[in-house]
Parts: structure tokens; C-alpha cells; sequence
């Protein structure tokens, strides 16, 4: 139905009109009052670290207005709302993103000239929000940044970390982490909300509630209170501001006062410790489940915040309880967040006092659950034990849904003791287990991968027995996408301009399906000339930014060939680094004049390890190791220079992406679940050079299988070389045997080192297929070359690519979900004129 402001127009339009001017002189104005008002300097006394303070704080300004109008707005117009749950929001820098989508850019850039300031200086002092791991995190706030850029009335939930990912130093070519102190200076992005705290419970015991069956009373032993920090999410294109949701553990209510007047002053603060440590640090873990009790408790402290800050909005609604599925979407990112499942129950059912049956119903209308991976090592499994002695109702609350949901199984699969046994929420373990992928399926109307092979195989594996029980239509697929305003706008402003021009007008940026125009252009030589220069100055920046953190200095006229993500064994950067081997090996052993034939490389790598991640970690160093040997050997020169970049981040990605000409995601087919950088590699003019897997399959129907280099096994065929390979040693082709040996022959250093990483291709079973895939990947690296010395060609496929990769844009998946789960509709602030 469609929602048409009334009788407050009047307000909202008076309001809007009171939108801060936007001429150089105010925002000159505006950055000297934050200087001297906000950080005690003056205009003699700034650095570049007080004129970006002072330029935020005065560009957050201008947000707040239109943020503030847009919750009024959306409570007024009591618009049903997504909440997206998540422990990890990977944003990044605000700055420049929200000078964008204010359309200020250019003024400020002239306002802060003016006073002296270069804007790119400026924009470079900002710290990044690092509050997640990798492609999940990052998909979040590509998420809430499509909703609020497509005025859909949604929140993001998640917790503001003290320290967020670590950063990443190379030391003797070791992986060394360092704390990210990101709080450490003033953060101009979130707002305190003191005011918006809950209290949550841990440990303690029940008690009956003598009036019901179902109802308890938990006497917890501990409470701590959970504050709220908005964070601002600028649409571009329209005032619509987003808000993201972080709690943090406040310790005020702990201050001990008996301990404190009798003298013991440490100990009086020692709870507020305790609870401090609950929102300190994020987990650096992509892809694995740590299972440790604290990170138990910082999921529950989310969850229930989060849970009790909905119910508190829609209860200001005034609607009865069972509407709560009419004005609330809930989406689960992942299982992290599952706890919210019981948590909304015991709410509806100990303090709103329905019934079971009637809160289950609101429950399952209200959450629906993303899988985004089926590494059997990320799944999360917390032992009984451990959660009945921190959250005893919780435990209550989930045996008792497994208990409903085993006999309404047996009921329809009459005496199959082994589906009840396969299916069980509880896995009858010792200690017994709750898996919360089955949890987290069962309380939700909806589950979804994140590509389309992905949904197939959660479809043939993990939920195998629940689609017999729930029915098709509940597992459905959403691929990802990411946002073309940070990942084309904002990361590469010539490829931009050139839309820009091809479209006629920016309108891309919110419907990159105008970019299939870049099609007519593909004849046009000068466009393509343009096209290609616009690419040769993103790679001189990264070969600057290159120099100055590694300083290593690479031609910006080699192919520049990319793989960045998390280091992991399944994302095979091993391979990556053992062809750079190999060819390194085959270029010492050719005649100088042969050499001087052959294409230059330039092999970039970046990522970070978890901290616990030994093979990981040894990864790095034999990268590392490579890169020194070949990089100081003069006879090779610039045909081959091998880099890794370190403290990989969001912000190093908007330089490194922009610049490949190919980019590897390269996985064992079936491990990786979607990737995203993947879509981002190919929006920026890359090329992929991939295995059939995740969104790369979904990415070469769209552009077209002439401009993606696959290679490698299927998916379908990996069981079978994996059981081959458990009793069989592989044999490694001449390539890969030669690589070995170079590495057994000491020369990249002691072989020692990496005698483990060869080993697990020759001893361990070969678990992600190298030796399989080793032939074809160097063969598919021969196709590339041939290919990039093709210059006319490669220009083709760059820009036919990125006019052809709309589906990937985030904006559709939002569109997706907010049709086919979430019953959201886009409700715009139409009712001012702050048109931009
Ligand atoms: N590690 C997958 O592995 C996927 C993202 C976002 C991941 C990626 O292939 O693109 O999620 N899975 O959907 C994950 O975090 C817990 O699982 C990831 O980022």
C-alpha cells in the first residue's frame, strides 16, 4: 500500500527547509567552528589531522538533519522495517563516501583549498571502521548502504568493537599483529544514545512462574547494560540516512561502592572490567568458529539488546504483540546472531506473557536466516553445558523448539529414528552440542545462500532433510552484490567519469543497469583509448601506494595480476604463489634475449591471517620469502615482481582493486560460498581468472564466458578426487614438482620452513585439490597472457564486462530480499525538498 504523508507535512516541510546552505563560504564557516569550538584550535594551529576532524564533524552536521527527519519520518508513517543482524559491519571510511552522496564533494574540496588543504590529504586521515573479518561484514555494510540509498526503511544491529580488526605488520616476512586502536582519536561517525541502554542478564537460575506452564522467572547472577552508538549511513541520491546499531558494555552500573568505601579501590572497578571485555575485541576469525565462552557472551549481549530495543519501538506502535511480523523483518547474517531466536521468545513469552504457540508463530514470521558458508570448520556449535550455565532459559527455550520440532517430524516421518537423529538441534554429542545452523533454519520463514550454487548445495547437504520437512519453496537463493557507490564511485572517479559521460548523467550510481550503454562505446576508439588510460592511472596510484608501503617500485605498464582476500587454505593462494614459482624458474632458464620477449608481471597479494592460523600464516611467509628473492634477482628485473601488500583493509582495496588487469579467485569449486570481490574486480574493468565457483559462475553468465578465464575441477567432482587422494599420494605434475624443488633446494630461504606446506599436497591428503587443479591453472595463466598481449581485445572484454555486471550491484539483492522476504516496501522523505 502506498504511504502518503499527512497533516505533519507542514513540520516535516518547515524542517527540511532549514537545510544548512551550501556555498563554500558556510562550509569554510562551519569547519573553523568546529575548530576552535569542538577541537579548542585555531585556524594558525590546524594539521591535516584537525581539518579532516573539523571538515567531518561539519559535514556529520548536514547528515544529522536529514538522519534525524528520516526515523521521524519512518516512525510517523509506521513503516514496517528491516533489522540486519550482524556481528560484523567491515565500513571503512565515512568521509568521502558521505561527502558523495551529499554531492559536496567539490566544495569542500574548494572550501578546504582555500584554508590551505588538499581533500585527498584530508579524506587519507580518516581511520577505517574495521569491525569485521572479510567478504561477510563487508557485505553488511554494502547492504545497509543499498537499503538506504533505495529509501528502504532499514537498520543494521551490531556491536561497536574497542578494538577491530587487527592490523596486519610483515616482520622478517611473518605476519605480526598490532591492536587497532580505531577509537583512540575522536570518532566523528557515531553518536553515544545513552539514553537507549538495556539491561542483559547472564548465569544465575529459574524459577516457575506458578500462573503458567511455559513461564519462568531467571534470577540472573549478572547484569550488564548494553549502550547504543549510531553509526550514520548516507544515501546518495536521495535524504534518506541510514543507521547501523552498535552496542557496547557499559560499566558505569558496576562500580562496586561497599568495595570502594572500604578501602578496596581495584576491586570496586574489577566488574566493570568484566564487562568492558564483552565488546573489546572482534574475533579475527573469517570462516571458523572459535567457540569460545566469551565470544558466547557477546553474542547473547547483541542479541538481547537488539531484541529488546525492537520490541521497545514497536511497542511505541501501540499494536498488539501478534502484528510484531507486520511492522519487523529480522535477517540473521549468518548464525552469530541466532540467539535472537530464543532470546525474542523468552520476551514473548516470560515478560509479554503469550503462549508458546503464539509467540513461535510471531518468532518464525519475524527472523529469516543467511548461510554463507559449509566449511564443516565455521559451523557454530556451543556445548549445552556451557550455555545452560550462562543462559539457563535460553537452554530451556531450545530443547523445548527441538522438542516441538522433533515430534511434529515424527509425525509426518513416522519411526525414522535416523532423520530425527540427523535433524536434532541438539546433536548428542559428548558433551551434547546445539548446532545453530539447524537452530537458526527452524526459527525462520525463509533461508538463503549467497549464490546461486551455493543455495544448491546447502539444498543437497546441511539442509538436505529440512527441505524434505519445510518444503522447497523455504530455501531460496540470493546472490550478493556490492555497492557501485563505494566500489565504482567513490574507489575510481576516471572509470567514473566515463559512465558518467557514456549515460549521460550520474544516474548509474543507483541504477547500474544505465551502464549497459557502455556497449554502443565498444567500437569507439577514442572511447577505448580513454578507457584504457583511465585503468594505466589507477595502476600508477597503486604503484605509488605500492612504493610507499613496501617500497617495492613496480612499472605501472606490467599486467598487474591481483589476488587479495583472507588467507586460507581453501582460497588457495599456495597455488598462487607456487606458479609464481614456477615461473620464476622458467624465466632463469631463459636465454636474456628470450626473457626480454616476455610479458611483465607484477604478482600482488594482500590479506590477513586469523591470529591462530598457523598454515595461514606460513602462506604469508613463503609469499613474502618468493617476493624477496625474485624482486632483488637483477636478471629478472621488471619481467616479474612479486609484492604483498600489508594490513590489507577496505581502504587498501579502493586502491588495489581499481588497478588489476587480472585478479585471481581461484578456490577449490564447491568451498567458496559467493566472494564479492570478485564482482568488485570486474565493475572496475578486471578481468577474472577463477574456478567454477561461487558468484564467478553467476559473474561468466552475465559477461559472457569470453571474458572470464576459468579453470580447475567442478564442484560436482571434488568428493571424488578428495577420496582418491585420501588413499593415494598425488602425483604432482612437472610444474608443480619443479616448484617444489625449488623451494626443497633452499632457495627461498631454509625449506624447513615450508617443508609443512608441502606436505599437506603430498601427505595430507591434497584436502583442496592443487594437484589436480596445478595443470589447468598454468595453462589458464598462458590464455591470459596470450590474451593481454592482445591489447584490442582486452580493451573489448574490459568494458563489455563492466556494462554487463548490473545483477551484481547490491541494490538488487536488497530489492530481492525486501520483495521475496522481508514484505518491504521503499518509503521515501518525499514530503520536503531537500533535493540534492
Ligand atoms: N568468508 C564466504 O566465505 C561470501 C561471504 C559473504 C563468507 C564468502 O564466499 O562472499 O561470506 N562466509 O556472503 C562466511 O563468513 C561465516 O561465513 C565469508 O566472508
Amino acid at each position: 500500500q502506498s504511504k502518503t504523508p499527512s497533516k505533519m507535512d507542514n513540520m516535516f516541510q518547515n524542517y527540511s527547509h532549514s537545510e544548512i546552505a551550501r556555498d563554500t563560504a558556510t562550509i569554510k564557516n562551519s569547519v573553523i567552528m568546529h575548530l576552535t569550538a569542538t577541537f579548542l584550535r585555531t585556524p594558525m594551529s590546524m594539521d591535516s589531522g584537525h581539518a579532516y576532524l573539523a571538515s567531518a564533524f561539519s559535514v556529520r552536521d548536514r547528515l544529522l538533519q536529514r538522519w534525524n527527519l528520516t526515523n521521524e519520518f519512518h516512525d510517523r508513517m509506521k513503516a514496517k522495517r528491516v533489522y540486519y543482524m550482524s556481528l560484523e559491519f567491515l565500513i571503512g571510511r565515512t568521509f568521502d563516501n558521505a561527502l558523495l552522496a551529499l554531492d559536496l564533494r567539490e566544495e569542500y574540496s574548494k572550501a578546504l583549498g582555500d584554508v590551505g588543504f588538499c581533500l585527498e590529504d584530508i579524506i587519507d586521515e580518516e581511520r577505517d571502521a574495521a569491525l569485521g573479518n572479510g567478504g561477510l561484514g563487508r557485505l553488511a555494510a554494502c547492504y545497509v548502504d543499498s537499503m538506504a540509498c533505495q529509501d528502504y526503511p532499514g537498520w543494521g544491529y551490531g556491536l561497536r568493537y574497542k578494538y577491530g580488526m587487527f592490523q596486519q605488520q610483515i616482520i622478517n616476512g611473518y605476519q605480526v599483529e598490532a591492536p587497532d586502536c580505531w577509537l583512540d582519536s575522536p570518532n566523528p561517525w557515531e553518536f553515544p544514545r545513552p539514553d537507549v541502554t538495556y539491561p542483559v542478564k547472564f548465569y544465575g537460575h529459574l524459577e516457575r512462574d506458578p500462573s503458567s506452564e511455559h513461564r519462568y522467572i531467571w534470577k540472573s547472577d549478572v547484569v550488564y547494560d548494553a549502550m547504543a552508538f549510531d553509526v550514520p549511513v548516507p544515501g546518495y541520491g536521495t535524504t534518506n540516512v541510514g543507521n547501523i546499531r552498535l552496542w557496547s558494555c557499559k560499566t558505569n552500573s558496576l562500580f562496586d561502592l561497599n568495595k570502594f568505601n572500604s578501602g578496596d579501590y581495584h576491586g570496586a572497578t574489577g566488574g566493570q572490567v568484566a564487562a568492558q571485555i564483552l565488546t573489546d575485541v572482534l574475533y579475527p576469525n573469517d570462516n571458523t568458529n572459535e567457540g569460545k565462552e566469551l565470544r558466547l557472551r557477546q553474542e547473547y549481549l547483541f542479541c538481547s539488546a537488539t531484541m529488546q530495543d525492537i520490541i521497545a519501538r514497536f511497542k511505541k506502535t501501540g499494536r498488539p504483540m501478534r502484528d510484531l511480523p507486520d511492522l519487523a523483518a529480522i535477517q540473521l547474517n549468518d548464525t552469530h546472531p541466532t540467539l535472537g531466536v530464543p532470546e525474542l521468545m523468552r520476551i514473548l513469552i516470560d515478560e509479554e506473557e503469550l503462549t508458546w504457540d503464539e509467540a513461535w508463530e510471531i518468532t518464525t514470521r519475524t527472523f529469516a536466516f543467511t548461510n554463507h558458508t559449509i566449511l564443516p570448520e565455521a559451523m557454530e556449535k556451543w556445548p549445552v553445558p556451557m550455555l545452560d550455565k550462562i543462559l539457563p532459559r535460553h537452554m530451556g527455550i531450545m530443547y523445548d523448539i527441538n522438542l516441538f520440532f522433533l515430534q511434529s517430524v515424527e509425525k509426518q516421518f513416522p519411526g525414522d529414528r535416523d532423520l530425527l537423529r540427523r535433524i536434532s538441534i541438539i546433536e548428542e554429542s559428548n558433551p551434547q552440542q546445539v548446532r545453530m545452523a539447524f537452530l537458526a533454519c527452524v526459527g525462520s520463514h525463509k533461508v538463503n545462500g549467497v549464490a546461486a550454487i551455493h543455495s544448491d548445495i546447502i539444498k543437497q547437504t546441511i539442509f538436505k532433510d529440512f527441505v524434505r520437512i519445510q518444503g522447497e519453496d523455504k530455501f531460496i537463493n540470493k546472490t550478493n552484490g556490492v555497492s557501485p557507490r563505494r566500489w565504482m564511485n567513490e574507489c575510481n572517479p576516471d572509470m567514473s567519469s566515463l559512465l558518467t559521460e557514456v549515460v549521460g548523467d550520474r544516474s548509474w550510481v543507483n541504477d547500474l543497469a544505465k551502464t549497459k550503454k557502455l556497449e554502443e562505446r565498444v567500437t569507439d576508439q577514442d572511447f577505448r583509448q580513454r578507457w584504457w588510460d583511465a585503468k594505466q592511472a589507477n595502476k600508477k596510484r597503486l604503484a605509488d601506494y605500492i612504493l610507499t608501503t613496501t617500497g617495492i617500485r613496480v612499472n605501472p605498464n606490467a599486467l598487474f595480476d591481483v589476488q587479495v582476500k583472507r588467507i586460507h587454505e581453501y582460497k588457495r593462494q599456495l597455488m598462487n604463489i607456487l606458479s609464481v614459482i614456477y615461473r620464476y624458474h622458467c624465466l632463469k632458464q631463459m636465454t636474456p634475449e628470450d626473457r626480454a620477449k616476455e610479458l611483465h608481471r607484477v604478482v600482488v597479494f594482500a590479506g590477513k591471517a586469523a591470529s591462530g592460523y598457523w598454515v595461514a600464516k606460513q602462506v604469508i611467509k613463503l609469499i613474502n620469502s618468493v617476493a624477496e628473492v625474485v624482486n632483488a634477482d637483477e636478471e629478472i628485473g621488471d619481467v616479474l615482481k612479486v609484492v604483498f601488500i600489508p594490513d590489507y583493509s577496505v581502504t587498501a582495496a579502493e586502491y588495489i582493486i581499481p588497478a588489476s588487469d587480472i585478479s585471481q579467485h581461484i578456490s577449490t569449486a564447491g568451498t567458496e560460498a559467493s566472494g564479492t570481490s570478485n564482482m568488485k574486480f570486474v565493475l572496475n574493468g578486471g578481468i577474472i581468472l577463477g574456478t567454477v565457483d561461487g558468484a564467478n559462475i553467476e559473474i561468466g553468465e552475465e559477461i559472457g564466458e569470453e571474458q572470464i578465464f576459468f579453470f580447475g575441477c567442478l564442484a560436482h567432482e571434488v568428493e571424488d578426487f578428495r577420496h582418491y587422494l585420501r588413499f593415494h599420494q598425488p602425483k604432482p605434475d612437472d610444474a608443480l614438482q619443479t616448484a617444489f624443488d625449488m623451494i626443497q633446494r633452499n632457495t627461498f630461504g631454509d625449506a624447513a620452513i615450508f617443508q609443512p606446506l608441502i606436505d599437506s599436497i603430498l601427505r595430507g591428503g591434497d584436502v583442496y585439490l592443487l594437484s589436480v587443479d596445478f595443470p589447468s591453472y598454468i595453462q589458464a595463466h598462458k590464455a591470459v597472457e596470450d590474451a593481454y598481449r592482445n591489447r584490442e581485445e582486452w580493451i573489448t572484454k574490459s568494458i563489455l564486462s563492466v556494462a554487463r555486471m548490473s545483477k551484481f550491484s547490491s541494490d538488487r539483492s536488497i530489492q530481492e530480499y525486501a520483495e521475496e522476504v522481508w514484505n518491504i516496501e521503499p518509503v521515501r522523505v518525499n514530503s520536503c525538498n531537500m533535493s540534492i
